[in-house]
């Protein structure tokens, strides 16, 4: 009857009936927070209410992780899970960890709050699974901090990709009862007609595989075109290139290298390059730049197939850029594959770099919308960027973008690629106004392509093994959002 044959019938009839009782369970007509409507509804966070009911499921809890799952730690999934795993820490006398949802400054909050080991096991605790992206955000953090996560237990599986998603992120789940089983239970026992059971069931199969929805995005990209097929449709041979490769690498990782010195920025393009797709530049932050920095970078970039992006951020008027372009002791125009421009000064700047860049192949991706707090990039302004690429596809290869899939067209014309900044495992801020979002949040609900990471990887204790883990993520996010 359940999941785990460690928990007996009557065990898992008394909890489902307790659930109801409590409507912790309800029946009817729901409309869910991505606006579709669902004939049954589950709050969980009830329980907190119930104290012989938490503890009986984190007693049940316990028994439904199978014996060769070995864990160190327990951590909930924030918010509704986390009295439960406490319960299942003090039962089990297992230690817990807590997983910030939210980190203010990243430089200086950590992620991860309790003691711990890098190596360690940790065990996720959640309390319904839909999709899995929220087991998935919870783990991020804790594999980027050295844990090890490979089993995730949960009360009730919604059966809709959950079980699927987490298993190809390497994590098996344990699910105390699957919702059709409960649904069933609550028949047989006369809480629900048969009726019902059969309207329950049919919406569990017609929403198999979800998302779970995100605050403030209202349109899912629900199945993206790879980015393969994407390459062929792209005018631009650096956009087509880069979706190449993208897809030889498994890599939508671009790092934003805002380092202190040239020689720095060098050093970190060889370590992180095998993970990445492009590298992104602010050239003029290096005080010991020289003019074989473009070359030597080049190579770099070569040895590891990556694409060269200089955050430049053009604003000029048409023929100041071209100045701007190709002159200055920086030459950008010799040594870097892509640039960006603001649009603020109207369709003018593309002509003007694409007089110089259009010919050496170069691409062009424009500021659509900004990552920072109160910024202007929105609404019409967006849209005229998209006006503007769309005259211009031979040079422009896509856009700077924070939430694509929010556009009244969505992202558009799949020849264009969204780049999007101020990605971190964890959502939140810096002090100076830069917004995060996750890379699951970036790539899968907001359509985006490519997640840029700067201080979520040069800050890290160990920027290697940090990028590894954005491009897993990022990548994951894209495989998930194909299918
Ligand atoms: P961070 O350390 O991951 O916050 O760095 C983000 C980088 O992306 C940094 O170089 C910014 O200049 C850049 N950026 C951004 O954060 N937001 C934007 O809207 C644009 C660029 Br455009």
């Amino acid at each position: 009857m359940s999941s785990s044959s460690a928990v007996s019938a009557e065990t898992m009839e008394s909890l489902i009936l307790q659930l109801h009782d409590i409507s912790a369970v309800k029946f009817g007509d729901f409309r869910l927070k991505s606006g579709i409507s669902s004939p049954i509804y589950i709050d969980l966070r009830l329980i907190v209410s119930y104290p012989k009911l938490l503890s009986q499921i984190s007693r049940t809890l316990t028994a439904v992780v199978p014996r060769s799952a070995t864990y160190d730690l327990v951590c909930g999934v924030p918010y509704t899970a986390l009295p439960i795993a406490t319960c299942f820490s003090t039962i089990n006398n297992v230690p817990m960890l807590m997983r910030r949802k939210e980190v203010k400054d990243y430089g200086t909050a950590k992620a991860v709050e309790g003691a711990f080991q890098p190596g360690q096991v940790c065990l996720i605790v959640e309390d319904l699974v839909t999709s899995g992206a929220s087991v998935l955000e919870t783990t991020a953090p804790l594999r980027s901090a050295g844990l090890k996560v490979s089993d995730a237990v949960v009360m009730i599986d919604r059966e809709q990709g959950g079980r699927e998603n987490l298993a190809e992120n390497g994590i098996a789940l344990h699910a105390m009862v699957k919702l059709s089983e409960m649904v069933r239970i609550l028949k047989e026992k006369g809480r629900v007609s048969e009726e019902t059971e059969k309207m329950v069931m049919k919406f569990l199969k017609e929403n198999q595989k979800v998302a779970a929805p995100v605050p403030g995005v209202e349109k899912k990209v629900k199945v993206r075109i790879p980015y393969g097929e994407r390459a062929k449709m792209m005018a631009n041979p650096t956009g087509r290139r880069l979706f190449e490769i993208m897809v030889q690498k498994e890599s939508n990782l671009c790092v934003s290298a805002d380092v202190g010195t040239a020689a720095e920025l060098l050093d970190i393009a060889d370590k992180v390059g095998r993970e990445i797709c492009m590298l992104k530049t602010h050239v003029d932050i290096l005080p010991d730049f020289t003019p074989d920095f473009g070359s030597k970078l080049r190579s770099i970039a070569e040895k590891h197939s990556f694409l060269i992006f200089e955050d430049r951020k053009f604003a000029d008027i048409g023929n100041t850029v071209t100045m701007q372009y190709e002159g200055g002791i920086f030459r950008i125009l010799d040594w870097a594959d892509i640039v960006n421009a603001h649009i603020i000064s109207g369709p003018g700047i593309v002509d003007g770099l694409k007089l110089k860049g259009l010919a050496r192949g170069k691409g062009l991706l424009l500021l659509a919308e900004m990552s920072s707090l109160g910024n202007l990039a929105k609404g019409e302004y967006t849209a005229a960027a998209v006006k503007i690429a769309n005259e211009h596809p031979d040079f422009v290869i896509g856009f700077i973008s924070v939430n694509p899939a929010a556009w009244p067209n969505g992202p558009g014309n799949p020849a264009f690629i969204h780049a999007t900044p101020g990605v971190q495992l964890v959502e939140g801020g810096d002090s100076l106004g830069q917004q995060y979002n996750t890379p699951y949040s970036v790539i899968s609900e907001r359509g985006s392509d490519i997640i840029i990471v700067g201080r979520g990887i040069i800050k890290a204790a160990n920027p290697v093994e940090a990028a590894r883990e954005y491009r897993l993520q990022g990548w994951n996010a894209y495989m998930m959002s194909c299918k």
